[in-house]
């Protein structure tokens, strides 16, 4: 009995085989899903992606993507559906060097990990201040205490002048800041004029995006202080913080793509939303969120259940506040929005009832990855507000979130 062998499959083995080696991508599994979901588009579009007897510019195509598709895009935001005119640059952790192997890729053999370590000397209370600064940043959260203490060793101080430009639009990445004190502006251009969206003052860190996607510097950074960062060279944060991601998605990748709330997300963009996350742990009892804080990230519940609530006067004579138990998050709801989207404190308290694991995503990555997921905050943020009169009566009113 012969064995028909279906037309077409040898070339598509082929060519997708081809990609495999000269991209050495870390996932291969997302890197398959990635390839042959774009090979079924562009044939349904037309296109001709994969397709040997079409490969003037193929490889161009192909680079894109796979820039593209593992999300090494640049930072354009959501009115950019323009994506067929984008040209990626070339290297990034999916697009190694091109060496054709046929060795599985294996992360700890790295070529990247060969180099030299790097280590700028520091005084005991240097060390001890940058430890403090590192301490809640999340890309650092992931890391084991090996890696965590090769970026320590690797990075160095810089004091920085009211003014001065920290990164500039546009710019290569050179170094991944981290605030050790100071107040810095974020700025965005967009078609030749500057606007500030955004600040920091005293902490969080700035600068990744570039060297983990391999692409320009997406905003301009200025002190509006005096101030002291803590730097990482592009190499180190590779090495180790890039190859870490890498880990991460494939642990967030199952969960977050059963997420209602990221539904309007494409599979791209879901994986940036991996890359920005860590992950916290609560005691039962332990709060997580206080009523009337400054707000700085958004959280997701991955296990066990948080209860919010809501403080009202008990009586208009009575200072005492009465705290009331207005909602319960499990597992894939959120929480922690509405201040962010309002710009206002925190609206409620939020409690781990049992042992809680969440998710948790700083401001400005809420804000640069989560906008196509605006809709449905606000859908339920309206509902917050019907639910407010019922319970407490008009007293107090949630503020408008910006259109
Ligand atoms: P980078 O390496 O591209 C500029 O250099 C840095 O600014 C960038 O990494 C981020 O760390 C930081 N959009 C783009 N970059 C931002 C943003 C941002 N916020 C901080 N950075 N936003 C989107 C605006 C539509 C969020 C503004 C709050
Ligand atoms: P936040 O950043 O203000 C507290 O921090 C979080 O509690 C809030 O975002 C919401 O994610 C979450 N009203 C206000 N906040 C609520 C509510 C709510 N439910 C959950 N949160 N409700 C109306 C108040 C009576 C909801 C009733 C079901």
């Amino acid at each position: 009995m012969s064995i028909e062998i279906p037309e077409g499959l040898t070339e598509l083995l082929q060519s997708f085989t081809v990609e495999v080696l000269r991209n050495q991508p870390g996932d291969l599994l997302e890197f398959a899903l990635q390839y042959f979901t774009r090979l079924k588009e562009n044939e349904t579009r037309g296109g001709a992606f994969g397709n040997e007897h079409n490969s003037a510019g193929r490889t161009g195509k192909a680079v894109n993507f796979i820039e593209e598709a593992m999300q090494i895009d640049s930072e354009n935001g959501e009115e950019d559906d323009d994506d067929e005119e984008f040209v990626a640059p070339i290297i990034n952790r999916f697009v190694r060097r091109a060496s054709v192997c046929a060795e599985a890729y294996n992360p700890d053999e790295d070529e990247e990990e060969r180099e030299p370590r790097v280590t700028e000397p520091k005084t005991d209370e240097q060390r001890q201040r940058l430890q403090e600064a590192c301490k809640d940043i999340i890309l650092f959260k992931n890391l084991d205490q090996e890696q965590m203490s090769q970026v320590l060793d690797a990075m160095f101080e810089k004091i920085v002048v009211t003014g001065e430009h920290i990164i500039d639009q546009d710019d290569d990445g050179d170094n991944f800041y981290v605030i050790e004190r100071g107040t810095f502006e974020i700025l965005l251009k967009a078609d030749s004029t500057t606007r500030t969206v955004g600040s920091y003052d005293g902490r969080g860190s700035f600068g990744e995006l570039a060297l983990m996607y391999n692409t320009p510097r997406a905003a301009t950074i200025i002190a509006t202080s005096p101030g002291a960062l803590w730097c990482l060279d592009r190499l180190t944060f590779r090495r180790i913080i890039v190859k870490n991601n890498a880990k991460k998605r494939k642990m967030y990748e199952a969960f977050i793509g059963t997420l209602p709330l990221l539904t309007s997300l494409e599979v791209s963009e879901r994986m940036k939303v991996a890359d920005v996350l860590s992950t916290k742990l609560y005691n039962s009892g332990e709060q997580i969120i206080a009523q009337g804080d400054l707000a700085d990230c958004f959280y997701i519940v991955e296990s066990g259940h948080v209860k919010i609530a809501m403080k009202r006067s008990k009586s208009k004579n009575d200072s005492e506040d009465e705290e009331v138990e207005i909602a319960t998050c499990s597992r894939g709801q959120y929480f922690g929005e509405l201040a962010l989207v309002t710009n206002k404190p925190r609206a409620a308290s939020a409690y781990a009832v049992d042992n809680v694991k969440c998710l948790v995503m700083d401001v400005q990555a809420f804000e640069r990855l989560l906008g196509p997921c605006m809709d449905i905050m606000k859908r339920n943020i309206a509902n917050y507000e019907e639910q407010l009169v019922t319970l407490f009566g008009n007293q107090i009113a949630i503020e408008e979130p910006n259109a």
